[in-house]
């Protein structure tokens, strides 16, 4: 990402809450995708309308009003600043399409989806406030008392961005307005939304989800589903096409199998070349079953490190889901 100079950045000079609470991971995974979220339609667009991202926060998104607002950069930075909307929005924005996955999403389940997300560099901002080199994580606080932290050398990669537009608009208030984190490769609950206060710190930090149990490091399992057919249908004619997604975070996806007996052989699918090397992969594979029946599909992914998808089955808490995801239909020929 192009690298923003000192004068873009419209600074003020400045100066600029933590709930423990205690619940058991069990309890918390199973209510995670009913209360936390709602799950948006089934997509298979490459890029999810905003209308269909799905959504999680753990609890009402906050209404912020602009003039009201302001993020602050504060800690172990040499320049602490806070920026206004309208300083914010001033800086020149770099794009980058991201897939976001909650934790909390079931294999094969909807709490995955894609955006163009615009904004500024978080390297960029930390260079700016003269972040110290000796600093541990970057905690992320939020207007909706939510937060969560990185370390503070992934927050310098350069793909850790401060985002305030989704798909060409101004982000929708449910998913952050007017401003949010974006951590590639990570799953959802580090990308905090409707962020106010940017903290650099010299100790490991614990967010909201990692206080209760769930993962810090946070990155993303290799998954994959199969969305076309859908399970228990009935194919008509000899020539069908299995279609569907994978996803491995910043480690991309190198190759998909496709099983149609369980598991006991493996085809390769044909793979689309992904958005970004940050977003989830499509792939398909033309199937000509030999005969009429009853046949279980299978996919598995391998991630652009050569690692094949597990197929331990392991539920979200506290690390995310691992299996694979397997559905039966029926040929008729
Ligand atoms: N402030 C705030 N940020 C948050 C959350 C939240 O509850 N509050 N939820 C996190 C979780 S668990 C996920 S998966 C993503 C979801 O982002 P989305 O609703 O835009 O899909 O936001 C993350 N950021
Ligand atoms: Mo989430």
């Amino acid at each position: 990402m192009p690298r923003l100079s000192r004068r873009h950045l419209l600074i003020t000079l400045g100066t600029a809450a933590l709930t423990l609470a205690t619940r058991p991971l069990h309890a918390f995974a199973g209510v995670l995708n009913k209360i936390l979220g709602q799950a948006a339609v089934t997509s298979t667009q490459p890029i999810t309308p905003n209308e269909e991202f799905y959504l999680t926060s753990y609890r009402s998104p906050p209404t912020i009003r602009v003039y009201d607002w302001s993020l602050s950069i504060k800690g172990l930075v040499e320049r602490p600043m806070t920026l206004t909307y309208e300083q914010l929005i001033a800086i020149p924005t770099v794009s980058q399409i991201v897939t976001l996955e909650c934790v909390g999403n079931t294999i094969a389940g909807e709490f995955i989806s894609t955006a163009e997300w615009s904004g500024i560099s978080l390297r960029t901002l930390l260079e700016e406030a003269g972040a110290s080199a000796t600093a541990y994580d970057v905690i992320f606080r939020a207007a909706d008392g939510f937060s969560d932290g990185i370390r503070v050398d992934r927050a310098m990669a350069g793909d850790v961005m401060i985002v305030h537009r989704m798909n060409g608009v101004p982000l929708p208030q449910g998913h952050g307005f007017p401003a949010r984190v974006i951590v590639p490769g990570c799953y959802g609950m580090k990308s905090v939304q409707w962020l106010t206060e940017i903290e650099v710190v010299d100790q490991d930090y614990k967010g909201y989800y990692p206080q209760k149990g769930w993962t810090d490091e946070a990155i993303v399992k290799t998954t994959s589903r199969i969305d076309v057919p859908g399970h228990g249908t009935t194919l008509r004619g000899r020539r069908h096409q299995i279609k569907g997604l994978a996803f491995a975070g910043t480690r991309g996806i190198s190759l998909v199998d496709i099983s149609t007996d369980g598991g006991d052989r493996w085809t390769s699918a044909t793979l689309d070349p992904p958005l970004s090397p940050a977003a989830w992969s499509f792939w398909r594979h033309d199937w000509a079953p030999p005969s009429s029946g009853r046949y279980q599909l299978v996919v598995r992914a391998t991630d652009g490190t050569g690692r094949l998808q597990t197929s331990i089955e392991q539920d979200p808490a506290p690390d995310g889901a691992t299996g694979l995801h397997e559905m039966t239909v029926t040929v008729e020929i």
